[in-house]
């Protein structure tokens, strides 16, 4: 596959003479990088390239559609204009007229309220490349604006997450090395499907793969110990483990010495814990754990690959601690494919792939607060909403309340590729390019490589880059209005991402500008130097006040269920979309949304495999297909997120705006608990 995929790009090479580099910029860990072979400004063919260290050359099947998304039927191809949203009585109309609207309702804003903060932004994962914070960059210009949080799965920065990105010290192709894998909370062989090879290579060399998941999944095929346990029960799962292992004495005390501080609280607090009787409430059976345990007494270093899963309940914060708390008393940090490896952004240069971080001229507002600040009677209501790289009436949590919130702003914006449900929800839909149509820089929020992605050919139609957009924007601002914009007008995109590489980007990856990009390999930021680990500060362990506080038992904050609802709503990734787009791939399971459902459960509700059915909680209604499936545990439905045209459904309709407990209430950094979600199924 390696060798055909070489000779195939040598080959293409000499036919056109026209080859670009590309890099995937969909929200993926494997940021795959591709070659486009050009003819009459057109894409012809595309190749993984196979020189990059982690994909190898290898794409997804979303990955070979780009040539199709790219002059699909579906496309945008003009701005469109309606005054009614949702009326779908949508204008084409010229850039011109688009940027009149726009700068006249800017002007109108700063005129009633002599500030822009009515003015706000909605920042989705659309598109991770750095090129995409252009719009962040604009917003920020104004100096006062709104940023709304949309919901992801950023991990909610746990001390550990912080300390090893700044050390550099989780390269995933280094888990060959290990002696254990665990996957915990993540289904790498739908969403990360790069590392699966890795994954291989690690069981050939006789390491034992355990996978921890509610759901028996794609991924569970590779695992040696599959353990299933509830939803939202891996924090006690894991103190479990951690008991067990500090009175069996198989910790690491000199680790613990040297780069550890509260261990002498620690361990007499959990002494108290009753982990053993909590312990039931994971359903896992004895025999699965004591496999674990002697394994994990033995073994010198664990993987532990933590997926976004257990990022999306209440406790994900209190949970990740506990995962991070067992690998550093096995000591499994800092040695050669040990430690925690999770999807997480560079700070420094990303931007854009993480969740904004506010400036202190800038509100912010929650998904759940949103309609405190639509209407008439609040001093700075929204009165303008700009959506970017985001479809949040499909991918947010209750969309429905979103809907009426786009329904309340008078001036709505979406920038996009496609006639999303959110775009029909706007007034103004400004087509963009993709990511052949326009220069960009992407760096994988996994595996940390950076790639450069060149423009290959001009845009679709009438779309423009989001670059342009926002340059343009400015230029008239600044021509025009008397509003002070000091957006900085550069000649071209590419002396636009130039102008990102400050110098700690530089001495980070040591690249200095596009040119070298170009030229270079893509060196990943990761050292393996055991030597540099924790040499800032020391991992502080960790008790939530609460455990310990409650009758030292633990309590979980949702587990308990209305007797109405008594099924868990889990809604993971699917494997050939990617959250909401690819919706136009014809492969099987893709345009039709359907539930899992065990067929006891099934048959016992009166429902018959293949029936449409209600499912249904407090918040929402949806109506979908119900597939029977012995996969899912019997108080357990299963759907896959995504925007599926054919079949109508809004998932989403379902999910609250529950978010996870955090430490710190006022950071922004909090997640949403997507599978904190409980429903009900039956007949229409
Ligand atoms: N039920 C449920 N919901 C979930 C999740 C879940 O597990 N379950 N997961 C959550 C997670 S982890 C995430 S990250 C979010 C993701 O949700 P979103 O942030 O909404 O991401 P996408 O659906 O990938 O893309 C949003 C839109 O960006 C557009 N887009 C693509 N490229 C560009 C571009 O270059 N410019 C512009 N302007 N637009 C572009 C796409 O066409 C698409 O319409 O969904 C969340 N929603
Ligand atoms: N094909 C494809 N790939 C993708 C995406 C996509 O949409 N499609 N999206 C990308 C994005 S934005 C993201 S964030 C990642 C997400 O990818 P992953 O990190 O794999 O996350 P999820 O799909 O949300 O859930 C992973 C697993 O967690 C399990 N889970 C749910 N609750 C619990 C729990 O309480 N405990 C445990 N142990 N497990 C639990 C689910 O059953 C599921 O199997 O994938 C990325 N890659
Ligand atoms: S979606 Fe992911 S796996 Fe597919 S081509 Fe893009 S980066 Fe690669
Ligand atoms: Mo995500």
């Amino acid at each position: 596959m390696f060798a055909i995929t070489i000779l195939e790009a040598k080959w293409m090479n000499k036919q056109t003479n026209l080859t670009y580099k590309h890099v995937c910029p969909r929200n993926c860990p494997s940021s795959c990088t591709m070659i486009s072979y050009v003819e009459n400004n057109q894409v012809k063919h595309i190749t993984g390239d196979p020189y990059h260290p982690y994909t190898g050359g290898k794409l997804c099947a979303k990955g070979f559609s780009y040539i199709e998304q790219n002059s699909h039927q579906d496309r945008l191809k003009h701005p469109y204009y309606q005054k009614v949203k949702g009326s779908g009585k949508f204008k084409q109309i010229t850039w011109e007229k688009a940027y009149e609207l726009i700068t006249n309702e800017l002007i109108k804003i700063h005129k009633q309220y002599g500030t822009f903060l009515p003015l706000a932004l909605y920042k989705g994962f659309g598109n991770i490349g750095i090129h995409h914070d252009v719009t962040e960059k604009f917003f920020s210009s104004l100096n006062e604006t709104t940023r709304i949080m949309g919901a992801s799965a950023l991990l909610n920065n746990p001390q550990l997450f912080d300390h090893l990105w700044k050390k550099n010290l989780t390269d995933p192709t280094t888990i060959v090395d290990a002696d254990i894998i665990i996957i915990w909370g993540a289904n790498p062989a739908v969403s990360n499907i790069h590392l699966i090879p890795f994954i291989i290579e690690a069981k050939l060399k006789g390491a034992k793969i355990v996978v921890i998941d509610p759901l028996y999944t794609q991924t569970v095929e590779f695992a040696d110990l599959f353990i299933q346990l509830r939803p939202n029960t891996d924090m006690i799962f894991s103190y479990r483990l951690i008991k067990y292992l500090l009175e069996s004495r198989h910790y690491q005390k000199s680790f613990i010495k040297q780069h550890t501080t509260g261990f002498a609280q620690f361990y007499p607090a959990l002494q108290q814990l009753n982990v053993e009787e909590a312990f039931t409430q994971c359903d896992v059976p004895n025999e699965a754990v004591e496999l674990l345990l002697s394994w994990l007494a033995e073994a010198k270093v664990v993987s532990y690959i933590v997926g976004t899963g257990i990022q999306k309940h209440v406790d994900s914060v209190t949970t990740i601690q506990a995962i991070e708390t067992l690998a550093v008393i096995r000591g499994d940090i800092g040695k050669k494919g040990g430690g925690l490896f999770f999807k997480y952004n560079d700070p420094i240069l990303i931007a854009n792939q993480r969740l904004h971080e506010p400036n202190s001229n800038e509100r912010i507002i929650h998904l759940n607060r949103l309609n405190n600040y639509s209407g008439t009677n609040r001093q700075y209501p929204i009165e303008m909403l700009w959506i970017s790289c985001g479809n949040p009436l499909i991918q947010d949590v209750n969309p429905n309340s979103f809907k009426q919130f786009l329904l309340e702003v008078p001036f709505v914006v979406t920038v996009d590729r496609f006639m999303t449900p959110t775009a029909q929800m706007s007034n103004l839909v400004l087509p963009t390019t993709s990511h052949f149509e326009e220069s960009d820089i992407v760096i994988s929020n996994w595996h940390g490589q950076i790639a450069l992605n060149e423009k290959a050919i001009p845009p679709y139609f009438n779309s423009k880059s989001e670059w342009t957009i926002m340059t343009e924007l400015a230029s008239q601002l600044k021509e025009h209005t008397s509003l002070s914009c000091p957006f900085p007008i550069y000649r071209s995109e590419e002396e636009y991402l130039n102008a990102q590489f400050t110098d700690e980007i530089i001495s980070r990856y040591h690249i200095e500008n596009l040119h070298a990009l170009k030229n270079g390999t893509n060196p990943a930021p990761f050292s393996t130097d055991e030597d540099e680990l924790f040499t800032e500060s020391k991992y502080h362990f960790y008790v939530p006040s609460e455990l310990v506080a409650n009758n030292h038992s633990f309590s979980l904050h949702t587990n308990e269920r209305a007797a109405d609802y008594p099924f868990w709503l889990i809604t993971p990734h699917h494997p050939y979309m990617l959250n909401s787009q690819f919706h136009y791939l014809n492969l099987s399971d893709v345009k039709e949304a359907f539930v899992n459902i065990h067929p006891d459960i099934g048959t016992k509700l009166g429902i018959t495999d293949g029936e449409i059915v209600r499912v249904f909680n407090e918040q929402g209604s949806i109506q979908i297909k119900a597939k029977f499936s012995k996969y899912v545990p019997k108080d357990i439905v299963m759907i896959y997120q995504g925007w599926y045209t054919n079949s109508h459904v809004t998932i989403n309709n379902l999910i609250s705006e529950l978010q996870s407990v955090h430490d710190d209430p006022s950071s922004p950094n909090h997640g949403f608990a997507f599978y904190n979600t409980f429903v009900n199924v039956g007949k229409i």
